[in-house]
């Protein structure tokens, strides 16, 4: 509804399945490329993938490159609506920059009006804005769960920056002012920057209101505020305290809140690191590997 934007920017929100509920016709595809993470978030555990971008409690089964881009060819076949190929696990693509890069290029080539798209925790964007831009990545996800150090050393235990393991309010500051950096230079690229928040009650949900206000001056477009999952069975669990899932309640309140200063997205399915399909309506992929080149 935002009069300020441009034809293009309105054609890619409103083609992409995430960017927009108008979007729902098209579907999307991701290719579990990128096995390696950074940093650790207090809410994951390595052995699935990485919630913040995808349903936690199970575990994709990793591609290399060239099985990705054959995966995309045989699912573009059988559901041609699918539009968007996404990179967003099982840990962070921009710590499996080779493979994540080489996995576009080659979609790319095979189709070059598809729609790239990077989900990511930021860590290390800013020295990768200059080539995903170049790879093509129109669509960009960081997930930013505050901006405020002594919130973020609650949530996660160190990140991995520079060959260093930086812990507590250091590792958090980096990790923030890394996100920020990066997204700041992908919207001066031209990518549209989608924003995620993982909600975690009583540690992030007072925060909610100052975040949005942030994210919106650097110049995102869209916020995304996704309830923790919190499951022991799964191997979600936060630290070691028994975090629970915020309420339905809580989950609106904090969106409401978030509404003052950004759009929101609130039709997230929290999709695994290899979902194919449609939101929603993710289609087997036991099936589809009847059809699966053998790995090489
Ligand atoms: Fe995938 Fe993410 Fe791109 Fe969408 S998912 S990389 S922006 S194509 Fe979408 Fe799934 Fe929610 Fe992500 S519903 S988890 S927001
Ligand atoms: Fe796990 Fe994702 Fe956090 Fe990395 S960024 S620790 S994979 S939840």
């Amino acid at each position: 509804d935002d009069p300020k934007l441009s034809a293009d920017v309105v054609n890619k929100v409103t083609t992409h399945p995430c960017y927009s509920p108008e979007g729902h016709k098209y579907a999307r595809i991701h290719l579990p490329v990128a096995p390696a993470c950074n940093i650790q978030c207090n809410y994951c555990n390595r052995k699935f993938d990485c919630s913040n971008e995808s349903r936690p409690g199970v575990v994709s089964k990793l591609l290399s490159p060239a099985q990705g881009a054959d995966r995309f060819s045989k699912v573009k076949a059988r559901i041609p609506q699918t539009n968007v190929v996404g990179i967003a696990g099982p840990g962070d693509p921009l710590a499996n920059p080779a493979a994540t890069l080489a996995t576009l290029k080659t979609v790319a080539r095979t189709e070059p009006d598809v729609h790239l798209c990077v989900s990511t925790n930021g860590l290390a964007l800013l020295e990768q804005v200059e080539p995903l831009k170049s790879a093509g990545v129109s669509h960009l996800t960081i997930t930013i769960n505050c901006i405020d150090a002594a919130i973020g050393e609650k949530i996660y235990p160190w990140v991995f920056y520079n060959h260093k393991r930086l812990r507590g309010r250091q590792g958090a500051q980096t990790l923030i002012d890394r996100q920020l950096a990066g997204l700041q230079a992908a919207v001066a690229a031209g990518m549209l920057v989608k924003v995620n928040t993982v909600l975690i009650p009583g540690i992030n949900d007072h925060h909610i209101e100052a975040l949005s206000q942030e994210l919106k001056s650097y110049g995102a477009l869209l916020h995304n505020i996704m309830p923790l999952i919190s499951d022991p069975a799964h191997g979600t669990y936060f630290g070691l305290t028994g975090q629970r899932q915020p309420t339905e309640d809580e989950v609106s309140a904090a969106r409401q809140a978030a509404g003052t200063n950004m759009a929101q997205m609130s039709h997230c399915q929290q999709c695994r690191a290899d979902a194919v399909g449609h939101l929603g309506q993710d289609i087997d992929l036991n099936e589809l590997a009847a059809t699966q080149s053998p790995p090489t």
